[in-house]
């Protein structure tokens, strides 16, 4: 099947408007990112991962700084923060909301409904960066030279990622002689390598050392016999805890070298004297050790072991390397219309799209979205966190943790409808994870009564469940329910009924936390949570000019557990369990608040038509229920899609990185791709201030999403908005190219997913839909919809041919069965 579209894979697909096209074909640059100088600053640098290790080389000619992470590596620890005084002021707090008191009961929440913090210092902890890795060069002089700084000029240097291939390299002339590095991780042995050649003999000196800012001790191993040594960096970072031990790590590294002389010390690290040609190997562990992942403390141990295996097989891990990550990343292809520009540096590529768009950027995006996703986790590791995997201190922005009110939930967006389903085996595995935490919070937070389990708005690897320290950001409970509607989502798209089994207990735990803890609002008699707040905004109350936050049933809690209470009476009817249960939710969701539209013509965030204290906040939460969720659309629900439109042009299109991000999924959920191409442009707005080299909102030269700081989760929900722009499904409708901007005239894609299991290629031109093979992983009535109108089509399945025609089609297919679509 995907051999129809591999031609035009080929092709360049050149936009007519720009002119000539350069020699390179189009789609290198579709899966390339390119630089002509080192990096000069960390969000310069391409990052490279195997899901659990993680390295970003800066190209550095004389020294070469490479950043190495591990998933895994927290500091804190796991701790109880449950706080009694909560649940004994939640009926207070309550009754303050009913009265209409909202600043008080946000007040008496900060006294009450917060942590426990068990020790000064934090278990919470924080992600951080694992350790430094500094190879300084020294180069051979052809004619004398009268000192030791009179360095050769260096020529024909680049350094480029090959997304296809995760592998990254440096190049560059130097005094007649060329050098070329190239790094990868590889999956299969689990290890970091740097393979540095030079084109000629003793042309490859260099010493190689191991640090981190903090608790990061060398030493080496000797070897036995005629093998060479290892170097070690080991270390125990802070639990917050006094007295308790926190994470250990270890990194080892050793090097194989082809000619030249090597030493290796701890003072002076590995060193290589006069080689040609070299490898650096790297492996590291810690001793995180939750269950159902690899990371145990056996690991931890046998890191030297590994590392050794890997070591005698170092010129076949690259091919095999290569093979495995292809499985991942050839499962999806996209190619939109091409300009000159394309063949530029990515930096400059960047900057020059501020002047003219090109197609052909978005599509790299899309394809640097999802070499990041399979780079930054696998089956077995943790999900992506805010940085994904890569940070460059010991200090990482918002801790590097799982955020919970939008960023781990969006950085997932993206990868079902890219075919990378079992990747989210981590967050599946980390949800379960929080189950026995959010029993305890649920209890000691909200009283005896609380059934199920709760998540607020943030989590870590130490399974922490409870509020946010500070209620005006901590209050909101429906982290929880947001990540069931992932678990959800995956059984959507996979239609994986062993997969249902195994996460029902989970959603039914996480409904019955709500409707154990749900309150009648006395105004209405509605069902609505209580306290919460919609996530980060806040209000004002009447004239009272102090903005406050905490309130009831705000729009995103009601579409959220919507969403959630549907889902679970769905799966009781798929599982033929619980109908009962599922009778009690239906009656309570009649009791929900309807979505209400203000005054102003915009969709209400909250429960009354407040006041925003910023009209153009980062959140746009009570759109939920148009993007990511499914209860608002421009056909089902026109009156609330025209809200939308009113609250996104109120909002303006700026934001941080992650909320641009969003915008552009919203209006391709609105069916304005012009609009959402806009907000791509703002999205990929340079994000640093070439006067001043200050950070603002957009893209890094790296192409690293900026909030500011770096944060990965406006990189996956820019690659779900390009998806969104070319297919959705939702509605129970497959829908093909429904929102093209105009831009995009030309292009094609196979291997995308679409809910019920099935997979899309397309191919199109001037804006039209031109051909489409759906294939079918079980067998179903599927209804394709277009923005045009009426379909006209021929369909071919299992041979047999038949014309449509109608506002929609629907086809018949047998599991596996493939129907090709030629629109007429
Ligand atoms: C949420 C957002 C912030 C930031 C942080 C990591 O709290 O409101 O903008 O993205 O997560």
């Amino acid at each position: 099947m995907k051999t129809l579209f591999a031609f035009f894979l080929l092709l360049v697909t050149c936009n007519s408007v720009m002119g000539t096209i350069p020699a390179i074909p189009a789609d290198v640059y579709n899966h390339q990112l390119y630089y002509t100088a080192p990096a000069t600053i960390w969000e310069e640098i391409l990052p490279l991962g195997n899901g659990r290790l993680g390295m970003m080389p800066d190209g550095g000619v004389d020294r070469e700084h490479i950043v190495l992470n591990e998933i895994s590596l927290w500091s804190g620890m796991e701790a109880d923060y449950g706080n009694p005084d909560a649940s004994r002021s939640l009926p207070a707090i309550q009754q303050l909301l009913f009265e209409g008191k909202n600043k008080e009961a946000q007040e008496l929440m900060y006294s009450s409904f917060v942590p426990k913090k068990p020790e000064s210092g934090g278990t919470y902890g924080n992600y951080q960066m694992l350790a430094d890795l500094n190879i300084d060069f020294s180069f051979p002089h052809r004619r004398k030279t009268t000192s030791e700084n009179d360095t050769a000029p260096v020529t024909d240097y680049r350094r480029w990622l090959d997304l296809r291939d995760a592998v990254a390299y440096t190049s560059f002339t130097k005094e007649g002689i060329d050098y070329q590095r190239e790094y990868f991780t590889s999956r299969d042995k689990d290890v970091m390598i740097i393979h540095l050649t030079a084109s000629r003999r003793r042309a490859l000196s260099f010493s190689a050392q191991l640090s981190r800012p903090k608790q990061g001790v060398v030493s080496m191993l000797p070897g036995i016999g005629k093998e060479e040594g290892t170097l070690l960096l080991e270390g125990t970072l802070d639990s917050g805890k006094p007295g308790r031990e926190g994470m250990k790590y270890r990194v080892a590294m050793r090097l194989i070298s082809k000619g030249g002389k090597q030493n290796i010390s701890a003072e002076r690290g590995i060193t290589l004297t006069q080689g040609r040609e070299a490898w650096l190997v790297l492996s590291a562990t810690t001793s995180y050790a939750a269950s159902g992942t690899d990371f145990s403390g056996n690991r931890y141990k046998e890191v030297c072991d590994s590392l050794l295996n890997a070591v005698t097989q170092h010129v076949q891990i690259k091919e095999s390397h290569i093979a495995s990550h292809r499985t991942f990343y050839d499962r999806v292809s996209l190619t939109l219309p091409f300009t000159e520009d394309d063949v530029l540096p990515t930096n400059e590529r960047i900057t020059r799209f501020t002047e003219r768009e090109s197609p052909a950027l978005a599509a790299l995006y899309y394809n640097y979205g999802r070499y990041l996703f399979i780079s930054s986790t696998r089956p077995g590791s943790l999900p992506p966190n805010l940085q994904g995997l890569w940070a460059n201190g010991v200090e990482t922005p918002w801790n590097g943790d799982y955020h919970t009110n939008i960023n781990i939930q969006m950085n997932h967006w993206p990868l079902e409808q890219a075919g990378l389903s079992e990747l989210y085996q981590p967050l599946t595995a980390l949800i379960e994870r929080l189950i026995p935490s959010g029993e305890e919070t649920a209890r000691t937070f909200y009283g005896t009564h609380a059934q199920g389990w709760v998540l607020h708005m943030m989590t870590n690897i130490w399974n922490y469940t409870a509020p946010g320290e500070h209620p005006s950001w901590g209050a909101t409970n429906t982290g929880g329910a947001w990540l069931c509607a992932h678990l959800w989502e995956h059984y959507q798209y996979t239609q994986d009924i062993e997969f249902l089994k195994r996460i029902y207990p989970v959603l039914k735990g996480a409904s019955e936390f709500f409707y154990s803890t749900m309150v009648r609002e006395p105004k209405h008699g509605w069902l609505v949570t209580a306290p919460t707040s919609s996530p980060e905004n806040a209000f004002f109350v009447g004239n009272d000019p102090t903005p406050v936050s905490v309130c009831m049933g705000p729009t995103m809690d009601v579409q959220l557990l919507t969403e959630l209470y549907t889902n679970v009476i769905e799966a009781t009817s798929i599982l033929e369990c619980d109908a009962d249960y599922a009778a009690k939710l239906r009656e309570a969701l009649d009791k929900f608040p309807p979505m209400q539209i203000s005054k102003g013509g915009y969709l209400q965030e909250w429960l009354e038509d407040y006041k925003e204290q910023d009209v153009h906040h980062r959140h746009v939460s009570h759109l939920y229920g148009l993007h990511p969720g499914n209860l608002i659309s421009p056909d089902a629900t026109p009156e609330l899609a025209n809200a939308c439109r009113e609250t996104l042009n109120r909002r303006g299109d700026g934001g941080t990185g992650w909320s641009r991000a969003w915008k552009v999924n919203f209006w391709a959920r609105l069916g304005d791709g012009d609009r959402a191409w806009t907000l791509f442009k703002s999205l990929l707005y340079p994000a640093v201030d070439p006067q001043t080299k200050r950070h603002g909102s957009g893209t890094f030269p790296n192409l690293f999403c900026s909030h500011p700081p770096f944060q990965i989760d406006g990189n996956y929900g820019g690659t779900a908005g390009v998806g969104e722009m070319l297919l959705q499904s939702h509605e129970g409708f497959i829908h093909l190219l429904p929102a093209l901007p105009k831009s995009w005239h030309t292009g094609n894609f196979y291997g995308m997913k679409a809910r019920g299991g099935i997979s899309v290629d397309l191919e199109w031109k001037n804006g039209k839909a031109v051909k489409a093979i759906l294939t079918a992983t079980i067998p179903g009535i599927f209804h394709v919809k277009m923005p045009e109108g009426v379909i006209r089509a021929k369909a071919i399945i299992d041979g047999q041919s038949n014309n449509y025609t109608g506002k929609t089609i629907s086809l018949s297919l047998p599991e596996k069965g493939e129907c090709v679509l030629s629109f007429e």
